[in-house]
C-alpha cells in the first residue's frame, strides 16, 4: 500500500456546499441515496472524484438525469462534469449487519449507528471524504417503526412521521457546514435521560443521553459531566454551544472511546454508563473526562476542523489539553497532573523511542487510523500546555480567542494555531515549531554546582533529542523548564520559581546569593515533556520528596528515588530499599497532604517504566526487584498500612474527591499488606471483596487476590463472574484483571480466557481487555519461550479479519523487540514477519507490523 504524504496536499478541486442524504435503513440492505451540490473551485478541468470503499453505485445522476459516463478508478468514482455547479446523485446498497470493522454504518446490540472518523463516510456513500470539504447536511431516515423507534442525526430535528407500511421517518438538518467525518446517524430502540442547559446568552439547549432502557439509571453521572463541561467551556474559553439539541448515544461496540459528531456524539458505553456497583472511581473520572473531551470538540474540532489528517493534533492535542484542565478543576489538580504524566510515560514515551515514533504533525501515513496515537493526543496536549505556560493565562486566553475567531468555520492547520499563539502572545515561536516536526523525547542533563561560601550556584543544562525513524539529525529545541532551588540545611526555598527557556544545546544558568548548599527542583509541574537526567543523589531526592512545594516535583522526586533503587536492584539482583522506605515513611507522616496524593506518591513505578530505563529489558529481574521492594515496603511499614487501612474505612459509598482519595489510599495500603506476606492478607482482601458497596473496593480486592496464590482467588473470580453475568463492561474487568496478573501462570491463563464463552474478538472492549492488557504485562508477555508473542500474533491475525483498526492498535508491544535480549528479539521479530506475510492482511496491521520490523 502507498503512503500519503503531507507535502502532497492540494485543495479540493470541487466543493460540496450541500448534501441531502436519504436512508432506507435495514440491517441487511440499507439503501443510501445522496444528492451532492457540487461547485468547481477555480478554473480547472478535473472531473469530480468521490471516495468509496468497495460499493458499486446502483445509479448515478447529474442534474436529475441518469448518466453512464462515470468510471471507477482505484477506489474512486470519477464523474466528468461540464459546468461549474451541478447536483450529483448516487444510490448504493450497504449491509450494516455484516460490517465487523465498525467503520461506516454498522449494527451494535440490535441498533444501527455510524463511525466516520477518519474515513468511514466513504463506506456509507460516495463523497470527497476529506476533512477540508465542508457541507451542510440534510438527512432523511426511514426505518421499521418497532425495531428502530428512535431516529437521530446531526443538527436539529426538522420533521417526522409515519408511513402506512409499519415504517416511520425523520428528517434532521445541521446548519453548520462540516466535514464528512463528523456525520452521524443512529436508529434504535433507546431510552433517553433528558435535561436542559441554558447557555451564557440565555438559549435553552435540550440534552439527551440515549441508552438501552435497562441502563438509563446509569446515565446521571455523564449527564452531570456534560452540563459541567458546557459551563466550563463558557467560563474558561468563552465558548457557547450552538445548536438547540445535544445528544449522546452509548453503544457497546466501538473502536474509539467516543466520537464528537456534530450535535450527536456517539460513545463507547464504557464512557457513559456508571453506578457505584459497576464502575470504579477511575471509570467515573474517565467518563467525565471523555464527555468533556467530546463536548469541547464542538469548538476545537467541529467549528474549526483540520485541513488534512496530518493536522490531527490541531484538534486532538488541544482538546486533550482542554479536557485535562477541566478534570484538574473538578478535584485535585496535582493528582490529575501526576496521572496525566504517568499516562504519557506509559504510552507516549515508549512510542517516541520505538519503531513507530512519529512527529506530532506526521509527514506520511499508510492508514490514518494508525495515527490516533499517544503522540498526536497526549504529546500534542503537552505542546499546547507548553505554549500556555510560556504565554501565561491572560495571553493564552487572548490567543485562543483569536484562533477561534479567525478560523471559525474553516479547516485549519497546526501552523494556524501556533501563529495565533505567537501573534496574541507577542512571542517568537519559530524554534518551538520543532516540537511539531521532530519526533523523539528530548533528554536534558542537569548538573548543579555551588561554591561553598561563594554564594553563586551554576546550573549546567544540556539537551539531546534521540534519533527516530527517518530523523537521524535533530536540532536543539525550545524547552520551557520551571526551576527552583531549595536549601539543603534549612529546607527553605532559595529562589523564586523561574521559567528557564532552554534553546541551546548547552547553557549555564547562574544563581547569585545562594547561601547554603542548594538542591535542584527542575521541570516542576512537568513543564516540558522530556526526560531529565540529573546528578541529584538519593539524599537530594529524599529531601525534595519531603520539602518541595510543587506537588508534582515532590511526587517526581520520590518516583526518581524509587526508579534509581529499582534499576540498581534489577542490575545487581539485590534490593536495598532503605532510602525508599525512609522517604515513604516521611511522606506518610507529613502534615497536610491529600490522601489521593499520598496514594500516588507511595506507588512504585510500573515494570514497563523500569524496563524503559534499561539498555536491555530483563523482565524477570525487573519483576523480582519490584516485588522485593514492595515486600520490603510492606513489611517495614506494616503497622502503618494496617493503621491506614483501618482509619480510611468509610461508611456508605459517596462519590466525592475526598471519598475517592480515601478509597485510593486504603486500597494501596491493602496492596502493601498483601505484599508484606502477612498471613491474613487474603482474608482481608476477600472480606473487602464481599462487603464492598462499590466497584472500586471490590475490584481492588479482586486484583489483590488475582495476583496471589491464595485459595480465595478462584472463589472471588467465580463470584465476580456470577454476580455480573450479562454485564459486558464489568466482565471486561474480570478478563482484564486476569490478563494483568503478576502471577507466573498468566500466559496460560490468557490462552484459556480467549476460549471462554464470554470472550469475543468482535467486541473491541473485550479484545482490548485481554489482548491489550496482556501486551502491557511485561513479565507474562515476554515469557522466555516466546509463547506470549505467538499468542498475541495469532490473536491479532484473527482480529484483523474482523476489525483491522482495533488489531493494529494492539500491535506495538511486539515492536519492542530491540529492547530485549537476542533470544527474545528473534522470537518477537519472527512473529512480526509472520504477521506481515499473512495473506489478505489489512493495510492497518501491515503498516504497524512492517514499520516495527526494521
Ligand atoms: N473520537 C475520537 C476522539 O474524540 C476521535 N476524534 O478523540
Ligand atoms: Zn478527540
Amino acid at each position: 500500500p502507498a503512503a500519503i504524504r503531507r507535502e502532497d496536499y492540494s485543495p479540493p478541486a470541487w466543493e460540496v456546499p450541500q448534501i441531502a442524504l436519504d436512508f432506507a435503513l435495514d440491517p441487511a440492505d440499507t439503501r443510501v441515496h445522496a444528492a451532492l451540490t457540487v461547485t468547481r473551485s477555480g478554473p480547472h478541468d478535473e472531473p469530480l472524484r468521490l471516495d468509496g470503499a468497495g460499493q458499486t453505485p446502483l445509479s448515478v445522476k447529474v442534474d436529475g438525469v441518469a448518466v453512464d459516463d462515470w468510471r471507477i478508478e482505484g477506489e474512486q468514482l470519477v464523474v466528468p462534469l461540464s459546468g461549474d455547479s451541478h447536483v450529483v446523485e448516487t444510490e448504493v446498497s450497504i449491509a450494516p449487519e455484516s460490517n465487523t470493522q465498525l467503520m461506516g454504518l454498522y449494527a451494535s446490540g440490535g441498533n444501527l449507528c455510524t463511525q466516520c472518523e477518519a474515513e468511514g463516510f466513504r463506506r456509507i456513500t460516495w463523497f470527497p471524504d476529506r476533512p477540508d470539504v465542508l457541507s451542510v447536511y440534510r438527512v432523511r431516515m426511514t426505518a421499521d417503526r418497532l425495531r428502530y423507534p428512535v431516529l437521530l442525526a446531526n443538527g436539529d430535528p426538522i420533521a417526522q412521521g409515519e408511513n402506512g407500511d409499519g415504517t416511520h421517518w425523520a428528517e434532521w438538518h445541521d446548519p453548520f457546514p462540516k466535514p464528512s467525518y463528523l456525520f452521524a446517524l443512529v436508529a434504535g430502540d433507546l431510552a433517553v435521560n433528558a435535561s436542559t442547559f441554558t447557555t451564557m446568552s440565555g438559549r435553552e439547549v435540550r440534552l439527551g443521553i440515549w441508552v438501552r432502557a435497562a441502563d438509563i439509571a446509569k446515565t446521571d453521572h455523564a449527564l452531570h459531566a456534560l452540563k459541567l463541561s458546557m459551563a466550563w467551556d463558557e467560563r474558561v474559553y468563552g465558548r457557547e454551544y450552538d445548536l438547540d439539541v445535544f445528544n449522546i448515544v452509548a453503544v457497546d461496540d466501538f473502536n474509539f472511546g467516543a466520537m464528537e459528531n456534530k450535535g450527536l456524539n456517539i460513545f463507547n458505553s464504557r464512557y457513559i454508563l456508571a453506578d457505584p456497583d459497576t464502575a470504579t472511581d477511575y471509570d467515573y473520572d474517565a467518563i467525565a473526562a471523555v464527555v468533556a473531551h467530546e463536548y469541547f470538540h464542538n469548538w476545537s474540532g467541529n467549528r474549526i476542523t483540520c485541513r488534512d489528517w496530518f493536522q490531527l493534533s490541531l484538534k486532538e492535542g488541544f482538546t486533550v489539553y482542554r479536557d485535562q484542565c477541566f478534570s484538574a478543576d473538578q478535584g485535585s489538580a496535582a493528582v490529575k497532573r501526576i496521572e496525566d504524566v504517568r499516562g504519557l510515560r506509559a504510552s507516549q514515551f515508549p512510542e517516541d523511542s520505538g519503531p513507530l515514533a512519529h512527529p506530532v504533525r506526521p509527514e506520511s501515513y499508510i492508514e490514518i487510523s494508525n495515527f490516533y496515537t499517544a503522540t498526536i493526543y497526549n504529546k500534542g496536549a503537552e505542546l499546547i500546555r507548553m505554549m500556555a505556560t510560556m504565554l501565561g493565562p491572560v495571553k493564552f486566553r487572548a490567543a485562543t480567542d483569536l484562533y477561534f475567531h479567525r478560523f471559525d468555520g474553516t479547516a485549519a492547520t497546526c501552523e494556524d494555531f501556533v501563529a495565533s499563539m505567537e501573534e496574541a502572545g507577542g512571542i517568537d515561536l519559530s524554534q518551538f515549531r520543532l516540537w511539531y516536526s521532530q519526533a523523539g523525547t528530548p533528554r536534558v542533563s542537569a548538573g548543579l554546582s555551588h561554591e561553598p561560601g561563594g554564594g553563586r550556584a551554576e546550573l549546567r543544562l544540556a539537551q539531546h533529542v534521540p534519533a527516530t525513524p527517518g530523523q537521524t539529525m535533530k536540532q536543539p529545541m525550545l524547552l520551557p523548564l520551571k526551576v527552583r532551588l531549595f536549601g539543603a540545611e534549612t529546607g527553605r526555598p532559595l529562589t523564586d520559581e523561574t521559567l528557564v527557556l532552554l534553546d541551546q544545546v548547552a547553557e549555564t544558568i547562574v544563581f547569585e546569593a545562594i547561601t547554603e548548599r542548594p538542591v535542584l527542583s527542575i521541570n516542576r509541574g512537568f513543564s516540558a515533556p522530556i526526560v531529565v537526567e540529573s546528578d541529584r543523589t538519593a539524599e537530594d531526592l529524599a529531601f525534595l520528596s519531603a520539602h518541595d512545594d510543587d506537588p508534582f516535583a515532590r511526587y517526581e522526586a520520590m518516583q526518581q528515588l524509587m526508579l534509581d533503587t529499582l534499576v540498581a536492584g534489577t542490575i545487581h539482583g539485590e534490593m536495598k530499599g532503605e532510602a525508599v522506605i525512609d522517604a515513604v515513611t516521611r511522606t506518610l507522616e507529613a502534615e497536610g497532604l491529600e490522601t489521593a496524593f499520598l496514594a500516588e506518591a507511595v506507588l512504585l513505578p510500573s515494570e514497563n517504566f523500569i524496563g524503559d530505563q534499561l539498555a536491555t529489558v530483563d523482565p524477570d529481574a525487573i519483576h523480582a526487584a519490584r516485588e522485593a521492594l514492595r515486600t520490603q515496603l510492606g513489611q517495614a511499614l506494616l503497622p502503618t498500612w494496617r493503621r491506614l487501612y483501618a482509619e480510611l474505612a468509610q461508611g456508605p459509598y459517596v462519590y466525592s474527591p475526598e471519598a475517592k482519595g480515601r478509597r485510593r489510599l486504603r486500597n494501596v495500603a491493602l496492596g502493601y499488606i498483601a505484599a508484606s506476606g502477612a498471613e491474613d492478607a487474603a482474608a482481608l482482601a476477600f472480606a473487602q471483596f464481599e462487603a464492598a458497596d462499590n466497584m472500586t473496593d471490590r475490584q481492588a480486592a479482586l486484583t489483590t487476590l488475582v495476583n496471589s496464590d491464595a485459595p480465595e482467588r478462584e472463589e472471588a473470580l467465580a463470584r465476580f463472574h456470577a454476580r455480573y453475568a450479562g454485564n459486558g463492561l464489568v466482565l471486561d474487568k474480570w478478563f482484564q484483571t486476569q490478563a494483568l496478573s503478576s502471577r507466573s501462570d498468566t500466559g496460560a491463563v490468557v490462552e484459556r480466557l480467549v476460549r471462554h464463552p464470554d470472550f469475543t474478538l468482535a467486541n473491541p472492549n473485550r479484545a482490548r481487555a485481554v489482548l491489550g492488557a496482556f501486551g502491557v504485562n511485561q513479565r507474562a508477555f515476554n515469557a522466555a519461550d516466546g509463547s506470549g508473542y505467538r499468542f498475541l500474533s495469532e490473536q491479532l491475525i484473527a482480529l484483523d479479519r474482523l476489525n483491522p483498526q482495533t488489531a493494529a492498535k494492539l500491535l506495538p508491544p511486539l515492536g519492542r523487540w530491540r529492547r530485549f535480549d537476542a533470544k527474545r528479539s528473534a522470537l518477537m521479530r519472527a512473529e512480526l514477519v509472520r504477521i506481515v506475510e499473512t495473506p489478505g492482511l489489512s493495510k492497518d496491521l501491515f503498516e504497524q507490523a512492517s514499520k516495527s520490523i526494521d
